[in-house]
């Protein structure tokens, strides 16, 4: 009896290692994915070397606070956070260092107001899609593939 209540104390201690040791791996899999969705996300791509546009719709699908801080991807040499703003009149792109996206809130990527700026490596075709990383102020990132579409697109 006693030697039966051993071997089942084992096999418990078993299983709860196991059990611990898969919540380590899948933490170790899924702390650097930021809780954000996003949605629509497209390029606009223009002739010549000009710079790409990015559009998208980003929500905070967590609990607290989330940062966006910068963007990068395979494709692009570099991107930054901009923003269309019309000053006197005229459309003017700042620079944004972050933008911060409450817990249920959406923040829209869109023409005449927030945009990525990208500056490809490499010729990209309309229709393609291409993945960009965004990467957020606590150091996760998520990663969506972007559409490529014509300069007319929105
Ligand atoms: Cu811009």
């Amino acid at each position: 009896m006693a030697k039966a209540r051993v071997f089942h104390l084992n096999k418990g201690l078993v299983s709860l290692g196991l059990f611990l040791a898969m919540c380590w791996m899948s933490t170790q899999v899924y702390a650097d994915i930021a809780p954000v969705k996003i949605d629509n996300a497209r390029l606009r791509l223009l002739a010549g070397g000009l710079p790409l546009a990015g559009y998208f719709t980003l929500t905070n699908t967590g609990d607290r606070d989330v940062r966006l801080v910068g963007a990068y991807g395979p494709a692009f040499r570099r991107i930054m956070l901009h923003q269309s703003k019309s000053v006197n009149g005229m459309e003017k792109m700042v620079m944004v260092k972050a933008i911060t996206v409450k817990p249920g809130e959406k923040v829209v990527f869109a023409p005449g107001g927030y945009h990525l700026m990208m500056w490809r490596l490499e010729p990209l075709k309309v229709d393609q899609t291409t993945p960009v990383t965004l990467k957020f102020a606590d150091g996760k990132t998520k990663t969506a593939a972007f559409r490529i579409g014509g300069p007319a697109t929105e």
